[in-house]
């Protein structure tokens, strides 16, 4: 079996070593790693499937005999760096926002648009955490029912942001419970016992780039730019996982029962769904898992057509590093790297 020169860019970061771990697990072919970061990081020892390996400062030799670069480094990084790996013969898997609406650029959720791959210039764009779960549990049910429109409202955890924002949700949370002042820093107020509806930029429009984002790229990954969608994007104070409310109008009527049914079929969905024993998915449980889980499945009674439910994933795997990987391996497969 033929195997690939991988480069990790962002290797020490929350992303970055799910990377590490996400490889190591599904046994991605590797002749060799190298492992990428800021000048912060550059020295620090990994091991990677029981070899250690040296970080080293991106630079734009970073590239030189690389076969699949996985970048998550920020947006910035990603607007240099992709650019100088894809002119030196690699193929991109970028997890930044910076070339998911580019239309030289496929953005792509294996379960759901893999053949989109195919057209890729040397960079392929993995979407915003949040929109891959609500896309690996609507596109199933939107090829036997066409969706005319989305309301989601999210309730994103603090591992969005980075390690940075882990510590200090854990740092606040102590302060609060021992009576003490808190101070925000990587969020924009206080997340301890708190909610923020405010994730990334506001708009003109009044939204957020990340409720924007969910509109934009759920439409380019789905082809199906009609679809109505409207986003409020929550910060909650919770470590890893995020949870959607999402409430679907179809063309045709739809039965919970159906629903379920088509879902439990589905690649990479599991439906946990019996409210007579509280079951249903939570970001708690759901954290460590490869799953897109949906639960709560429900006739919204404000409409014919609706259908309403409930959607948990762990948003570093399936909402980053294990959906590149599965992109790395469909370009493998297909003999596109
Ligand atoms: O712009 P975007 O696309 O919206 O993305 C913004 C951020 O979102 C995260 C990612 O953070 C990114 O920085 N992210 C991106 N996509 C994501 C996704 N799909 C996502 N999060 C969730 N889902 P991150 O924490 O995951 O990763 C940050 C990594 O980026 C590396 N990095 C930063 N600058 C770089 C760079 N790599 C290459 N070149 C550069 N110039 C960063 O490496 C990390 O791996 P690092 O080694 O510099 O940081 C880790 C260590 O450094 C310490 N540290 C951090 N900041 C400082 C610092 N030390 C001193 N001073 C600082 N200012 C950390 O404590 C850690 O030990
Ligand atoms: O666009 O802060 O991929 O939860 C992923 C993490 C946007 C922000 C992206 C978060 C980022 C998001």
């Amino acid at each position: 079996m033929k195997k690939y020169a991988v480069a990790i860019v962002g290797a020490t970061g929350l992303v970055g070593q799910e990377f590490i771990k996400v490889l190591e697990q599904r046994r991605f072919p590797m002749s060799s790693v190298r492992l990428c970061a800021s000048d912060r990081s550059a020295g620090k020892r990994i091991f990677v499937n029981h070899t250690e390996v040296e970080v080293q400062e991106t630079s734009s030799r970073s590239f030189e005999h690389i076969d699949i670069a996985l970048f998550s480094a920020g947006a910035d990084i990603s607007k240099h760096f992709a650019l100088v790996a894809a002119k030196a013969g690699a193929v991109v898997v970028d997890n930044s926002s910076a070339w998911r609406m580019d239309a030289e650029v496929p953005l792509v959720v294996p379960e759901v648009n893999p053949d989109d791959v195919a057209w890729h210039k040397g960079i392929v764009a993995n979407p915003n955490c949040s929109t891959i779960q609500m896309v690996v549990a609507l596109n199933p049910l939107h090829q036997v029912n066409p969706i005319k429109r989305i309301v989601v409202d999210t309730y994103q955890s603090v591992s969005g942001i980075g390690s940075v924002a882990i510590e200090e949700l854990s740092t606040q949370s102590k302060q609060v419970l021992e009576g003490k002042n808190t101070a925000p820093h990587v969020l924009p107020h206080q997340i301890a016992f708190n909610l923020l509806p405010e994730i990334d930029v506001f708009l003109d429009n009044g939204y957020t780039k990340e409720e924007w984002k969910m509109v934009k790229e759920t439409q380019k990954i789905m082809h199906a730019e009609e679809i109505a969608i409207s986003a409020t994007c929550v910060r909650v104070p919770v470590y890893i996982g995020h949870s959607e409310a999402i409430s679907v109008e179809f063309t045709h009527p739809i039965a919970p029962d159906e629903a379920r049914r088509i879902l439990a079929d589905a690649p990479g969905v599991k439906v946990l769904d019996d409210p007579t024993v509280s079951l249903y998915p939570h970001p708690w449980a759901a954290a460590g898992s490869d799953d897109v889980f949906v639960g709560r499945i429900r006739a919204d009674n404000s409409h014919p057509l609706g259908l309403a439910m409930w959607v948990v994933a762990d948003n570093i795997r399936k909402g980053a590093a294990l959906n590149a990987v599965q992109i790395a391996e469909v370009l493998v497969e297909r003999g596109l790297v």
